[in-house]
């Protein structure tokens, strides 16, 4: 039988030797894999389903208290949480004060919020056609009206950030005035922008297509500079990984924004075709690898600050038990995080002034193919938390123990 804790020991020792010759320092490494936390959203911690159907999970979090719960028990075995990003009004608070005292309690702290003026729940007027961007004044006060309420709940919270996904667009030639849209998503924004307390910062996501079909009122991250260009240097870009057609440079584009002091965070997926919300790592993770590159080499470079990026996950699980891909995401953010780090950027920059292209790559490669897992487990472990944290939630059957509690029928509020 293999014994784990010999073989995590052997990869630490083989890490160590295979940095003799760097100036990386194991313990530096650890320090900052251990430091590296990562926001989960609300809405992940039930099961999303798509518009063919949902598949219920057992045990799913019925309100905002066992969403923190459950978002505990991911930030004590894991340790790469400590933050949730909160949906309104899926997650409207009825005693902000308790709900703010059970996340302390839990470790967790509130990260940016998320408004919903893409769905209608009760709300007088309908967003079928659109929120800030629609035609009509009235609902794009409305629109605004909501997010200034989010806003008022987010400072109850101790939240510091808005993060603004519009569904806004249409589906059919002729049916919106593209410059119209705009210009009316802009006069919005500068409202809702003007609402925010002066430590807060605006995230305004981009997403090419879905829900609408023909056009997107923020479609990419140009849009999205230019906006938030009018707005002022609070207002940045959120970069949804899944939010890019088939191909895209992601990694360029972080640079671009890092470039220019831009890039408001990140919402972490994965996607084979589209807004697929995989669990981060799945599909691509040679990409999530080169944009973390570029972050690392942005701050290195001051272009922008580490700590002004806000790192959150945005997924809706399907197939898998909510915990477990959370689990697995958080994992292999912090695996290809550390991975990045592998890289010697003034060799790097080298290759690039010399040409060396061969050698750049063999420089990408050699770190991309470390396995650097005991790394990212030793930094769980100094931490506090399990060693395996995917065996311990299995072998405690803690999806079991929440069916008992909640219900096989239990769904989460939300989606
Ligand atoms: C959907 C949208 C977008 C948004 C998220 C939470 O595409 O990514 O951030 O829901 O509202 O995934
Ligand atoms: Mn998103
Ligand atoms: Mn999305």
């Amino acid at each position: 039988m293999s014994n784990p804790e010999k073989i995590h020991q052997k990869s630490l020792q083989l890490l160590q030797e295979q940095l003799e010759d760097t100036q990386i320092e194991l313990s530096v490494m650890i320090k900052k894999i251990a430091d590296f936390q990562i926001a989960v959203p609300s809405w992940a911690l039930g099961a999303g389903g798509t518009r063919f159907g949902r598949f219920s999970i057992g045990g799913e979090p019925r309100n905002l208290e066992e969403k923190l719960d459950d978002i505990g028990l991911l930030a004590r075995i894991t340790k790469r949480t400590n933050a949730v990003s909160l949906h309104i009004p899926w997650d409207i608070p009825k005693d902000a004060a308790a709900i703010k005292q059970q996340a302390k309690a839990l470790g967790i702290s509130f990260d940016a919020m998320n408004s919903n003026t893409f769905q209608d729940y009760g709300q007088p007027l309908s967003y079928k056609m659109g929120s800030l961007s629609n035609p009509d004044a009235a609902i794009r006060k409305q629109a605004v009206d909501h997010n200034l309420e989010v806003i008022e709940i987010g400072k109850s919270l101790g939240s510091k950030g808005l993060t603004v996904w519009l569904a806004d667009g249409s589906n059919f030639p002729g049916q919106a005035n593209f410059r119209n849209a705009l210009q009316w998503t802009g006069d919005s924004l500068k409202e809702i922008y003007g609402g925010m307390p002066t430590d807060w910062k605006l995230l305004l996501e981009y997403k090419p297509y879905e829900p609408n079909f023909y056009h997107t009122v923020i479609p990419d991250w140009g849009t999205s500079a230019l906006l938030c260009s009018q707005l002022g240097d609070r207002a940045k870009v959120l970069v949804d990984l899944g939010h890019h057609l088939p191909n895209t440079n992601i990694e360029q584009i972080v640079a671009t924004l890092m470039h220019q002091n831009l890039l408001a965070g990140f919402h972490f997926n994965d996607s084979k075709y589209g807004d697929d919300d995989l669990s981060t790592g799945s599909i691509k993770p040679y990409q999530l690898f080169l944009i973390f590159g570029e972050l690392i080499s942005g701050a290195r470079d001051k272009v922008q600050a580490w700590e002004s990026i806000s790192w959150m996950i945005d997924a809706s699980h399907n197939v898998k038990d909510p915990i477990e891909d959370l689990i697995q995401a958080l994992e292999a953010i912090s695996i290809c995080y550390a991975k990045a780090l592998l890289v010697d950027r003034n060799r790097l920059m080298n290759c690039q002034i010399q040409g060396d292209v061969a050698g750049a790559q063999e420089l990408l490669q050699a770190a991309f193919q470390t396995d650097v897992r005991a790394l990212v487990r030793e930094a769980r472990i100094q931490s506090g938390g399990e060693a395996d944290p995917l065996a311990y939630y299995r072998g405690e059957k803690i999806r079991q123990q929440l069916i008992a509690k909640r219900g096989v029928g239990a769904k989460a509020t939300g989606l």
